[in-house]
């Protein structure tokens, strides 16, 4: 190919849940235009201002391109040899005087995003062998793998809204307009809310602020805080009271209903009405109204599980799902069918070892369990800094920024800082990789193949999509699987100088044999080295070889010939634009892994974490009460995008949004700064007035504060922002799922 030649590929973006199709144009090495792929089979075309600023940051000069390591306080980039001698020599150290629980790991969100990290930060975590495994999960969607699993018998068995279906879409503590959706993987959800109104389908949006998806919608509820699960409870309580539960098909696989019906009892509308801040008459009007209609579906996301009652909250989206006989139908709530490795298309079918609320480990400080092998990240901070035996040492973030986005960020900022080692494979010199010793750069989501593993178990049609790398690895560039098999090598004794590819072999054989082995897997009985030698036909190898496994073994796949016509990655090549597997259809009894192979409508867990509930109803409250809450912008990501200009341009993004009324009071003026302050923590903000928030309710986007000396973020540090999460309390969880409180914060806010 001639240098200046112009070639088009095609590559989902990696960057939110909604997976949307792009048509990166390249020249040699540059990039010519990104824009929406019009014949991708699920986004046709559409993207958001982000899709295309993959440009921008696989250019962006912050963007780390060689391994950093940190002597006396001072960074030098230094050839991946060096680093990984560095990384030994500062971290078995550490392993050998106290222990392999003295090494923490904290892995972030872009990881879900990331097809190397889906297949291997698993050999990392097991080499490390440490106890201390912390996520993004707990400052986010824990509470729905808890409630979901102990319902359907695994932490991914989420059902997800039928959009393109339903008649009437409940959302609560969502934000899709800004978000693009999350736990239901569907590019433009804009376009697909509109759909939805436009074929005479409702929407109503349960939210303390009148987001763009609420203006969109025909209802908004302004709900105060942190009050779902008893305005969900109330809904329920509404249902049986009126006679209006019907399982449909479900019948025979729900257990519990009873259960819920008694646990629903004390929970009238008229009841909880004040608390939620939602006339009675209107939660039964929407109980009504979601019985009545068609088909209809519920759904909660971030705002319903970073709250105190954030399991009960998921659970009852799903209890009412299953109540108006929506749960596991068209234009209801479905459970997908992805194409590879999801827990609930293997083994035998319909039932299973259920999910295990409770790990057996417990943290050092507060004694708060593991759940889903983690410890909840708002203890990271206190596991580092409280003297005593057990203590954390050493941390490895991988794509990761807790400094800004977990709880009490400052408690942990300092933490980090009394580190006796820190590691972080990331892409930049940010608030938290500052604190590490050596940082390993991951390549540009440019150069990696991608397969959205994990989102397309979330999808509201079923999908399988590859990218291939746009641009192969330069000299200097390692693809992040390596390097995390590398890091996972030292960290188990395997020295600096493993191999790589060998590792690599051993970890295929070994998957690949354990489906051969059992006997309920697509592939059991065939032989193991056969299928290996067939995977690795043209030197095939890493991610891509084992998704190619995953996909052949799937529920769609080719069966290694056995199914001619199935998936395989070369026909995943063959189809640069996806291939659609069809509309979601319903799956129980065949998806559920509980013990019983039922659905578990009323968990113990979850019915005895009602009596907090009862406790928080009669928690007094003051009226003059100020609430903080998040809220998301089309052109944010979390926290690590604000270092491309074309997103952080023009109008300012980080200030707090604080009603009319409440100005008054406060003594707060549109435009002038005010000091926000919480039990933990105080920040300055210009503030916004806007009746867009419900009085007594004040609202701060997060992942913004790149005001930190020691950074290497050119651009976001012109408009630097403040940190919400220097505000949010690390002592308050949702105590089922260990997930982080990040909503419904008590606030005060004076001029400053
Ligand atoms: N543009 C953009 N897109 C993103 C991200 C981003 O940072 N920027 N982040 C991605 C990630 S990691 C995620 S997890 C998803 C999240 O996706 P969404 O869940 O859609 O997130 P938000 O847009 O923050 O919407 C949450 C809403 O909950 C409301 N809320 C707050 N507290 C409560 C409450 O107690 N009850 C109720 N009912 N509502 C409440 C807030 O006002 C807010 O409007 O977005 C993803 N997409
Ligand atoms: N107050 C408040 N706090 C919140 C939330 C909220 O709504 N309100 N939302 C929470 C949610 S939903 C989430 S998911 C978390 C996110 O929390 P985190 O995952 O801790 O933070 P991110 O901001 O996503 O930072 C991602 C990091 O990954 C790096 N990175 C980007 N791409 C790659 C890559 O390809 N490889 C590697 N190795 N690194 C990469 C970035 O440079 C950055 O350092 O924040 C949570 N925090
Ligand atoms: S909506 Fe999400 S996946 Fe689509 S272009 Fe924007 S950031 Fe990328
Ligand atoms: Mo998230």
């Amino acid at each position: 190919m001639a240098p200046d030649e112009v070639t088009t590929s095609y590559r989902t973006c990696p960057l939110c849940e909604a997976t949307c199709g792009l048509e990166v144009t390249v020249r040699g090495r540059e990039i010519v235009r990104i824009r929406g792929d019009r014949d991708d089979v699920f986004s046709h075309g559409y993207i958001c201002p982000k899709g295309s600023t993959l440009k921008q940051l696989h250019e962006d000069p912050d963007r780390l391109r060689r391994p950093m390591v940190k002597r006396d306080g001072v960074w030098s980039e230094v050839s991946w040899d060096e680093a990984f001698a560095e990384v030994e020599r500062r971290l078995l150290p550490v392993i050998e005087d106290h222990g392999r629980d003295a090494v923490a790991v904290y892995i972030g969100n872009p990881t879900a995003h990331n097809l190397d990290a889906n297949l291997y930060i698993g050999q990392l975590i097991a080499a490390l062998g440490t106890e201390h495994r912390y996520s993004a999960s707990t400052v986010d969607q824990m509470p729905k793998h808890v409630s979901a699993g102990l319902m359907f018998g695994t932490a991914i068995s989420i059902p997800v809204p039928d959009v393109d279906h339903t008649d009437y879409l409940m959302i609560l503590g969502a934000n899709p307009f800004a978000s693009n959706g999350s736990l239901m993987t569907a590019p433009d959800l804009p376009g697909r809310l509109k759909e939805l109104r436009a074929r005479g389908g409702r929407i109503v949006v349960v939210d303390p602020r009148r987001t763009k998806t609420a203006t969109e919608a025909d209802e908004h509820v302004a709900i105060r805080p942190g009050t779902d699960a008893l305005f969900l409870m109330a809904m329920v309580h509404t249902l049986f009271a009126e006679d209006l539960v019907s399982f449909g098909r479900l019948a025979e696989w729900v257990a519990g209903g009873d259960d819920v019906k008694a646990a629903a009892e004390p929970f009238a509308p008229e009841r909880v009405a004040d608390a939620c801040g939602v006339p009675a008459g209107d939660i039964r009007r929407l109980a009504r109204e979601l019985a009545a209609a068609p088909t209809a579906a519920v759904y909660g996301r971030i705002g319903t599980c970073t709250q105190e009652f954030g399991t009960l909250a998921s659970w009852l989206v799903d209890v009412l799902n299953a109540l108006t006989g929506n749960l596991d139908r068209r234009g209801g709530a479905l459970f997908p069918l992805p194409a590879a490795g999801s827990p609930n298309t293997e083994g035998p079918p319909g039932s299973g070892r259920g999910f295990k609320l409770r790990g057996i480990r417990r943290t050092r400080v507060r004694s708060l369990p593991s759940v889903l092998g983690e410890f909840p990240v708002a203890t990271l901070a206190e596991e580092i800094d409280t003297p005593g035996e057990g203590r954390i040492r050493a941390l490895i973030t991988v794509a990761g920024n807790p400094v800004l986005s977990t709880p009490n960020s400052d408690r942990l900022d300092a933490a980090l800082a009394s580190l006796d080692c820190m590691i972080s494979v990331d892409i930049y010199l940010n608030e938290t990789t500052q604190h590490a010793d050596v940082i390993l750069p991951a390549p540009s989501p440019l150069v990696k193949g991608h397969f959205d593993l994990l989102l397309y178990r979330l999808a509201i049609r079923n999908v399988a999509n590859w990218s291939p790398p746009t641009f192969e690895p330069d000299n200097d560039e390692v693809p992040e699987w390596r390097t995390l098999l590398r890091l996972a090598a030292i960290a188990g004794g395997l020295g600096v100088n493993v191999d790589v590819d060998a590792l690599d072999d051993q970890i295929l054989l070994a998957a690949v044999q354990r489906a051969v082995g059992s006997e309920t897997s697509r592939v059991s009985g065939l032989d193991a080295d056969a299928l290996v030698a067939e995977l690795s036909r043209c030197g095939r190898r890493g991610p891509a070889r084992m998704l190619d496994f995953l996909l052949r073994s799937g529920p769609y796949g080719d069966r290694f010939g056995h199914q001619p016509d199935g998936l395989t990655l070369d026909r995943l090549i063959a189809h640069p634009h996806g291939i659609d597997l069809g509309p979601l259809e319903a799956r129980v009894p065949a998806v559920l892994r509980t013990e019983s192979g039922q659905i578990e409508l009323a968990p113990e867990a979850l019915l005895g974490d009602l009596n907090r509930l009862e406790d928080f109803l009669e928690r007094p409250r003051a009226d003059d009460e100020l609430l903080l809450v998040g809220r998301r912008d089309l052109r944010s990501n979390n926290s690590w995008m604000h270092n491309i200009d074309v997103l952080v341009k023009g109008k300012e993004r980080c200030t707090v949004h604080v009603h009319p009324n409440d100005a008054i009071r406060l003594l707060v003026e549109d435009g002038k700064p005010a000091r926000i302050t919480s039990r933990v923590g105080t920040i300055e903000l210009p503030v916004e007035v806007t009746d867009s928030v419900r009085p007594g309710v004040v609202s701060i986007p997060h992942g913004w504060g790149h005001d930190h000396d020691g950074t290497n973020l050119h651009v976001a540090a012109r408009r630097p922002g403040a940190n919400s999460n220097v505000l949010t309390d690390e002592s308050i969880i949702d105590v089922l799922s260990g997930n982080g409180v990040l909503s419904g914060i008590p606030v005060s806010v004076e001029p400053v």
